[in-house]
């Protein structure tokens, strides 16, 4: 391992390197290639499909945005529905919440749970949580099941739905027919929140994308994070039929501190939304 890197690259032209510092895992699942590695300036982490998918350094800081942010507009949510995040970060975050009563957990590749337990406990930690209902199948026929207006969250936590060789697990995540459904199961008041790539190199897909996401909910509105390892920049989605993003109304910002975070703040979140009206397109 001495001197081998891991490279990811996002367009043709540009990518991102780490050197890897051991191998902790490597297989083919049903759906896509697993590995688990250490790297020497991110700490531990998963790539699927060669793409980084989280490091030990910076998935605090996808994880916190993703979670307390739609939790910071609507501290009322008690069913959560998450599309991906077999890692379980996301869910690490959700159980700080006494409120919330369910979390349905719905990754399609039940080896991403079973690896994430074993090598990446700072994100699984939470995945045993009596709240936490585990389902492995696909996110898109899954919401076809539930009745309507079930949760009030949807998370969409999945690997690349675009970029090179296309078809990837979460194609389907993408589709109007599944836009159309996971807005069905939504709450009136219901939060719906996507990550949506790199808003500078993947800005045609987030216009496309958008647009579709429009037909289904009244207000939508992109927020950029930051998060080095996915090589700068990147997006998430936001999309209601109640919450005006761009005029949100939080009764008391929320502190670092009250919510047990190491980088979110909700105003913090004002400004990642405020950041998302300069998408390039
Ligand atoms: N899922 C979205 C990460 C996408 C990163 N893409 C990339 N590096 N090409 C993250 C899963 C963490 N729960």
């Amino acid at each position: 391992m001495n001197n081998i890197w891991f490279r990811e690259l996002y367009t043709d032209h540009l990518g991102v390197m780490f050197r890897i510092k051991d191998m902790k895992y490597s297989n083919k699942s049903p759906f896509q290639e697993i590995v688990v590695v250490d790297t020497y300036e991110f700490g531990r982490a998963l790539l699927l499909d060669g793409k980084t998918m989280l490091t030990e350094k910076d998935e605090h800081i996808y994880h916190e945005m993703i979670v307390h942010s739609p939790m910071t507009i609507n501290p009322l949510i008690k069913k959560v529905l998450i599309i991906g995040g077999g890692d379980g970060g996301s869910v690490r975050e959700l159980v700080k919440y006494s409120t919330i009563e369910s979390i349905d957990l719905v990754d399609i590749d039940k080896e991403v749970i079973e690896v994430s337990k074993k090598y990446l406990q700072f994100t699984a930690q939470s995945l045993d949580d009596p709240r936490v209902h585990i389902y492995n199948e696909d996110g898109s026929e899954f919401v076809k099941k539930i009745e309507k207006e079930h949760y009030d969250l949807a998370i969409i936590d999945s690997t690349d739905p675009v970029g090179p060789g296309a078809k990837t697990p979460a194609f389907t995540l993408i589709t109007e027919e599944f836009l159309e459904n996971v807005a069905e199961v939504l709450t009136k008041s219901g939060i719906f929140i996507a990550q949506t790539e790199s808003p500078s190199y993947e800005a045609e897909y987030l216009k496309s994308y958008h647009k579709k996401l429009r037909k289904y909910f009244n207000y939508i509105a992109p927020m950029i994070i930051m998060v080095p390892s996915y090589s700068g920049l990147w997006s998430l989605t936001f999309a209601s039929n109640v919450h005006d993003f761009y005029s949100l109304n939080l009764d008391s910002l929320k502190t670092k501190e009250s919510l047990n975070v190491k980088y979110f703040s909700s105003e913090f979140m004002k400004y990642s939304i405020l950041f998302g009206k300069y998408l390039p397109y």
